[in-house]
């Protein structure tokens, strides 16, 4: 193995008060010209944000990017105000300044733009960072978690060049393969047991994780923070948005390296990474087959393996945090949602797609949830091609997927899952707690990002339980105050904040 790059490590940031600028900049990605990227606080992606879990933190994100954008807190229970959804677009030149309390649990989670129509321009063009949370639960574990020493950020995307060195957004030609940015990484880390923090931030590609020589390693977080107990595995499957934390022991591989692999040959079909794409040889996006990476092994990170460091993590341990998914009885109301393919045939898999046969409608909230509702949600993917659905707001426990209890490692926390193509199901449960607002709705949506772009979303509102729940014109027009007197910057308003993305003045925002 030879990697040519040394693995570049964000910066961290914390504190009560955490400055993001979004901004444009160059990166010597290839020999030649220089690319054009989007990053925060520098060039390209973002510094890794740590939080305490109880803690009140304000966001000031200033848009220097010269046009529209939005940043989301993908995974963290935040008022729908401050969650940075398409509904709170920050105007090119202004400053946004979401507060909200940290209720999460030890857990990663990530920031990336959410702009309709634009998100995957802008998240491939390079604005993605690492949230970590912490909390005293995982700070009593005998676990690594010194930052990029035994404790590492890795944040996995591919990308497509054009012939001039630019990034192309949304092409099936993501050819080049990047870690933190990185391209052909290499990593030096000690001999000893090493926590990997892994983010899918690729804009389609489902990846399929392990290392040479089928080394084991144990997961220990899904999306929403640690499992009950490590999971031993030899491949972990991760789709766009998804997170896992793994624990390597690389105690006997002092002085030797070792490579994270996409293992893309073992993918079935119908997952974007697979050989075959769609569910039959008919099916097809264009350029998929001219990509090397689609039904092949491909390496993400070398990783080199040094002596340990003075007091090094040795073990795993045995038992991690308690988890209390809801029973499935609780739920008050079961939702369904359909993804269907807009065209039938041999380019269904291209796209666009419906949820429960409609577009995303900026103007129209698709339902709403009472506060504190448990809900479950039934997906059914009637496209033929595996579709990453995301929710915001809450994290969720998967109940079934094609009707199997999953397995241990997916029975954490998730805000993602991987719908399986061709009449595929999942169910979760989830509750709706802490927020609501007659104004701004959270989002679902697919995490494929051109999908999502294309209109493969929709959003609802949570609401009091003493709202009229049926009549949304009328609640559409209310004043009402705040429910979280965290949201300082929130105070009463009569227009609905969407509206703002088409107004030529932002000077009607009551505040
Ligand atoms: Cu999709």
């Amino acid at each position: 193995m030879t990697a040519q790059n040394q693995l570049l490590v964000p910066d961290t940031v914390s504190g009560e008060v955490i400055d993001l600028e979004l901004g444009m900049g160059t990166v010597q990605f290839l020999p030649g010209t220089l690319t054009q990227t989007m990053g925060v606080n520098g060039p390209l992606l973002g510094p890794t944000i740590i939080l305490q879990q109880g803690q009140t933190v304000t966001m000031n994100v200033s848009n220097q990017l010269g046009e529209p954008s939005t940043i989301h807190w993908h995974g963290m229970h935040v008022p729908p105000e401050a969650d940075g959804g398409p509904h709170t677009p920050i105007a090119a030149g202004d400053t946004w300044s979401p507060s909200f309390a940290v209720l999460e649990r030890a857990s990663t989670h990530w920031y990336h733009p959410h702009l309709h129509m634009h998100t995957n321009e802008h998240v491939v063009k390079g604005i993605a960072g690492l949230i970590i949370v912490r909390d005293p639960l995982e700070a009593a574990l005998v676990l690594p978690r010194t930052y990029g020493v035994d404790d590492i950020p890795l944040v996995l995307q591919t990308k497509q060049f054009d012939a001039d060195n630019q990034v192309v957004v949304g092409d099936a030609l993501d050819t080049h393969v990047l870690v933190n940015g990185t391209l052909d990484p290499y990593v030096d880390v000690p001999g000893q047991v090493v926590r990997l923090r892994l983010l899918n931030g690729a804009s389609e590609r489902v990846l399929n994780l392990g290392f040479t020589g089928n080394h084991a390693f144990h997961q220990i977080g899904t999306d929403g923070g640690l499992l009950a107990a490590p999971v031993q595995l030899t491949r972990l499957r991760l789709a766009p948005g998804e997170r896992a934390e793994l624990l390597v022991d690389l105690s006997a591989l002092q002085g030797q390296s070792i490579g994270l692999v996409s293992f893309g040959s073992e993918l079935p079909s119908a997952i974007y990474g697979a050989a075959q794409p769609g569910m039959g040889p008919g099916q097809t996006i264009p350029n998929y087959t001219l990509n090397p990476l689609n039904g092949n092994d491909f390496s993400l990170l070398q990783i080199n393996v040094g002596p340990p460091t003075p007091n090094p993590i040795t073990s795993i341990p045995g038992t991690l945090a308690v988890l209390t998914p809801w029973a499935e009885a609780s739920a008050n109301t079961t939702r369904t949602f359909t993804f269907t393919p807009v065209n039938m045939g041999p380019t269904a898999i291209q796209g666009p797609f419906l949820i429960n046969g409609a577009s995303f409608d900026m103007m129209n909230i698709n339902f709403d949830v009472p506060l504190d509702n448990i809900e479950v949600w039934e997906l059914t993917n009637q496209s033929p091609i595996a579709h990453p659905f995301h929710i915001h707001d809450v994290q969720f426990y998967i109940l079934d997927i094609n009707g199997a209890t999953p397995p241990p490692n997916m029975q954490g926390r998730k805000d993602v899952v991987l719908v399986p193509a061709g009449m595929g199901t999942v169910r979760f449960i989830t509750r709706f707690e802490d927020y609501s607002s007659y104004d701004v709705p959270y989002m679902y949506h697919c995490h494929m990002l051109p999908h999502e772009d294309d209109g493969m979303m929709g959003h609802f509102r949570v609401l009091p339980q003493d709202a009229g729940l049926s009549d949304d014109t009328a609640l559409n027009g209310l004043m009402r105050a705040a429910p979280n007197p965290a949201l300082t910057f929130w105070t009463s308003r009569w227009t609905p904040p969407w509206a703002w993305a088409r107004s030529p003045s932002r000077t009607s925002r009551a505040a």
